[in-house]
């Protein structure tokens, strides 16, 4: 329904941004924050933005329209809202998933799901909170502690970042080393007691407790350790690179770690 679109925010009282300011619901329209950072990055890359409103509109379409059952996953879900950045992405599994652990490391890694469900897992329950204003409580989450892989592929001293990438092929994320090496980050396997479905970004998603959910980039497919900060996807087209939840983006949300 268009009224339970993040589109219609704005103008339909979607309860989503409280002040005007901070990220408001521009993400789904694929303008964050505000016009003047959207203009500012016509022709660099503003494909993405252009694309991004139909994009959610067309996905929205399909939920209304599309008898196959992919509504199922699709805004309504507990509170979620289904985000993507792609019009379309490949479903992968048990038999052609990999993550990639590279970049900064001495042993580069390539990890397959049962890879992935062999090490230590742990399970975390907090809020889930978009910027856009949207919050889900106590979210169970579970995965491998991000900082296990990047101590098992060894991170060199010139590392002081790292980088997701997803294989959706276009959205990226970025944390600093110390934000990734908090025991409230995972690469999660599992969400809501459930293996994470291809619409929450399964089989693997990024799970980052204390920031706002962009950071938790779904379908997860590279983890590469940097010597800077290279700022993500909805980063570049002006989030906050460092995004606690209630103390960047101009928000004031309750913190959820
Ligand atoms: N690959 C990818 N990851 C992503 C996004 C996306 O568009 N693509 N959107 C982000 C945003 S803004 C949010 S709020 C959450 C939404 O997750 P959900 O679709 O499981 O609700 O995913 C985050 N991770
Ligand atoms: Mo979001």
């Amino acid at each position: 329904m268009d009224d339970d679109n993040e589109d219609s925010g704005r103008s339909g009282g979607s309860g989503g941004d409280r002040d005007g300011s901070g990220g408001g619901d521009d993400e789904a329209r694929g303008a964050p924050v505000g016009r003047r950072v959207v203009l500012g990055l016509l022709g660099l890359g503003a494909a993405g933005v252009v694309a991004g409103p139909w994009l959610q509109r067309a996905q929205d379409a399909v939920a209304r329209n599309d008898p196959t059952g992919l509504s199922r996953a699709l805004p309504g879900g507990g509170g979620f809202r289904y985000y993507s950045v792609t019009a379309s992405v490949p479903e992968r599994g048990e038999d052609d998933y990999t993550l990639t652990v590279d970049g900064l490391v001495e042993r580069p890694a390539t990890l397959r799901l049962a890879d992935l469900r062999a090490l230590p897992q742990r399970r975390l329950v907090h809020d889930v909170q978009c910027v856009t204003g949207w919050r889900v409580p106590a979210t169970p989450f579970e995965g491998v502690p991000l900082s296990a892989l990047l101590d098992a592929a060894g991170v060199r001293p010139e590392g002081r970042a790292v980088r997701f990438g997803c294989f959706d092929g276009a959205y990226t994320e970025s944390l600093t080393l110390e934000q990734a090496r908090r025991d409230d980050v995972l690469v999660a396997l599992r969400m809501q007691d459930t293996p994470i479905g291809h619409a929450h970004g399964g089989p693997v998603r990024l799970y980052v407790a204390p920031m706002y959910f962009y950071k938790s980039a779904k379908w997860l497919s590279s983890v590469t350790v940097t010597d800077t900060v290279r700022p993500g996807y909805w980063e570049r087209l002006g989030y906050d690179v460092d995004a606690w939840v209630g103390r960047s983006n101009g928000r004031d949300d309750a913190p959820t770690s």
